[in-house]
């Protein structure tokens, strides 16, 4: 739909005011946090993560898009927050050490809150010690973990030897995800599950949950 090309559009201009001004009306015409978010946002990151693998846009032009896919975040998150009453149990997400990309896993983090669960967002660039203080700290039931880069992604198998090491968070089930990444590698690395996307990393961690 045009509304959600124009938001795209947006997006991969790195034009955050007007991300910000469409994606208001479109909250004010009554349309769904997870529909802006899979119809426009993601559309428009999808294309910026396209142009930049084919040098097409470069590591500038990406960090204002990603700006405007923040300030349009902004707008939509108390809503998905607010979307999922029940809470479903809590989850520490964070991107592994040596890795600075958040998008993705912001987006997890959002779209799991809007599916009901707590989530406590380590951040970036974060070392197993965090990820086990964060899980002890908020009594998460689980770790999600994020990587973007082939380099960082054997660091997630530290992460989880680390808290299978720890007598208090030895329980704590462990979801991966990025690009990057497969099934394959996830099962390899002892994860008790691997998503592609967000949407189906809510319902993993529903899964895994149980
Ligand atoms: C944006 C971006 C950046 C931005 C990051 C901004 C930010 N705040 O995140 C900047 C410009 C800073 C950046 C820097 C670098 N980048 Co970069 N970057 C990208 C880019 C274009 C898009 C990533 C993105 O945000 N995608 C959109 C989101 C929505 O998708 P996603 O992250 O995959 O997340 C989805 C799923 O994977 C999944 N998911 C993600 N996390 C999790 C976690 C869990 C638990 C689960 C279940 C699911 C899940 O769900 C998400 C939503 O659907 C990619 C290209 C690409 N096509 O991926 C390169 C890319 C990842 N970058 C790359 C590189 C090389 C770098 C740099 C080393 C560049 C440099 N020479 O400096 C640095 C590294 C810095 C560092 N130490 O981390 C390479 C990696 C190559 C490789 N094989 O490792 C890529 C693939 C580009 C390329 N083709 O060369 N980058």
């Amino acid at each position: 739909m045009a509304k959600y090309q124009d938001l795209a559009d947006a997006i991969i201009a790195g034009d955050n005011i007007k991300s910000k001004e469409i994606t208001q009306k479109l909250v004010d015409g009554g349309v769904q946090a997870v529909e802006i978010l899979n119809e426009g946002l993601v559309p428009g990151m999808d294309v910026v993560g396209a142009k930049f693998k084919a040098n097409e846009m470069y590591i500038p032009e990406v960090l204002i898009a990603a700006r405007a896919m923040h300030a349009a975040m902004d707008i939509i998150k108390p809503m998905l927050s607010d979307a999922g009453a029940v809470m479903r149990g809590t989850v520490v997400i964070g991107t592994v050490q040596g890795d600075l990309h958040d998008i993705g896993k912001n987006l997890v983090g959002m779209m799991l809150e809007g599916g009901g669960f707590t989530v406590v967002d380590a951040g970036v660039d974060v070392a197993s010690e965090k990820f086990i203080e964060q899980a002890k700290g908020s009594k998460a039931q689980l770790v999600g973990l994020s990587a973007l880069l082939t380099t960082t992604m054997p660091v997630m198998k530290d992460v989880i030897n680390a808290l299978k090491a720890d007598p208090s968070t030895k329980n704590v089930k462990v979801m991966v995800g990025g690009a990057p990444l497969t099934q394959e590698y996830a099962d390899s690395i002892g994860a008790a599950g691997y998503a592609p996307d967000a949407s189906s990393a809510v319902d993993l961690a529903k899964q895994l949950l149980l």
